[in-house]
């Protein structure tokens, strides 16, 4: 029988995008200073070449009071506030930023940015040198393809604030948006793939359709994002669904598939993802590979990133 973690070694030779978790790991070990000004260096720099989109009033809602806090602080309280947020020192903004959806933090620190280059936030100090450790860094993050670039600055926004639970129980997201009529959904075509799971699975979540995408699942089944640990049973993956997948737009190109034992399926898709954030201005390479019972039901699913676009051509095992 299958275990999640023997699922999740199908498809063995599928090169991830290593670089993203071991630059994470780099940028951990700066001081907050140097962290704050990096993330700022590197924002700017993406600036020029991508948009972001503005954050909808839906999700800017939550961070609302805290904003107008820090709007009606000085500069030296606004730095400050910042470096406790990258320190992860327990405060009320820290806690309150800590049970945050992604999307929320990542729209709080859209606004601060915004609000930088304005005037309206304490700016990083006029030629504030990066330590060599952070222009390391820096360098680092400038080589990687834009798709692990913006895993990046998500990966560093998601880690700070204060959470005393870690993993904080209560969480604050935004609205779930009501799916796709269903006249106006598209369907994807996925070349060496007929399979009705993956072209429903990748179809409705296109479509923000929740609900009927969690029946694709087995109740003990599992689903994992990139660079995290499997997200096991229906109800813990149905919330990650409504909390951070809204709006994504999956566009799988190809795939394999290949008989397991006990009747098993396992289907390796390649293709690209784009946020809501970036739009079709980023497209990221990435993988799914699913196991599949003899239903036809998902008992695994994990989303890789791709370590380079030569792994979207790498199918079989
Ligand atoms: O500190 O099939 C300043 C799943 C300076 C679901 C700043 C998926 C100071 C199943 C600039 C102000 C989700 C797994 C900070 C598929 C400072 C499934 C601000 C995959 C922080 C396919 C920085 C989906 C800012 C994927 C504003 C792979 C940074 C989705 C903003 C990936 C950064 C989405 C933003 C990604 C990053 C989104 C907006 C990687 C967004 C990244």
């Amino acid at each position: 029988m299958f275990t999640i973690e023997k699922a999740s070694q199908i498809f063995p030779n599928t090169l991830s995008a290593d670089v993203v978790p071991a630059i994470t790991a780099r940028f951990q070990l700066l001081s907050a200073e140097d962290q704050l000004a990096l993330i700022w260096y590197a924002y700017l720099e993406m600036g020029r070449t991508i948009t972001v989109a503005a954050p909808a009033a839906a999700r800017m809602q939550f961070a609302e009071r805290v904003l107008n806090e820090i709007k009606a602080m000085s500069f030296a309280e606004q730095s400050k506030m910042m470096c406790d947020l990258a320190n992860r020192t327990d405060t009320e903004i820290g806690r309150t930023y800590s049970v945050w959806s992604v999307n929320i933090k990542l729209g709080f620190w859209y606004q601060l940015g915004e609000w930088m280059a304005a005037g309206i936030v304490a700016p990083i100090p006029q030629g504030y040198q990066l330590s060599a450790n952070a222009s390391a860094v820096l360098a680092s993050v400038q080589k990687v393809e834009q798709g692990q670039q913006i895993t990046l600055l998500r990966n560093f926004v998601v880690d700070m604030g204060y959470d005393p639970e870690k993993g904080a129980a209560q969480r604050v997201a935004e609205p779930v948006v009501p799916p796709t009529p269903e006249d106006q959904r598209s369907k994807v075509s996925i070349e060496g793939i007929s399979n009705a799971t993956i072209s429903n699975y990748m179809d409705l979540l296109n479509a923000n359709d929740f609900d009927n995408l969690i029946k694709l699942f087995l109740p003990d089944g599992a689903l994992q994002p990139p660079f995290q640990k499997p997200i096991v049973g229906v109800d813990s993956i149905l919330r990650f669904f409504r909390e951070d997948c809204q709006n994504l737009r999956l566009l799988p190109e190809r795939g394999t598939s290949e008989a397991e034992s006990d009747g098993f399926t396992r289907i390796k898709v390649t293709g690209k993802v784009q946020t809501p954030w970036f739009g079709s201005g980023v497209g990221m390479n990435v993988a799914w590979r699913f196991l599949l019972n003899p239903e036809g039901k998902i008992y695994f699913v994990a989303i890789d990133l791709l370590a380079s676009p030569a792994e979207l051509l790498k199918l079989g095992r």
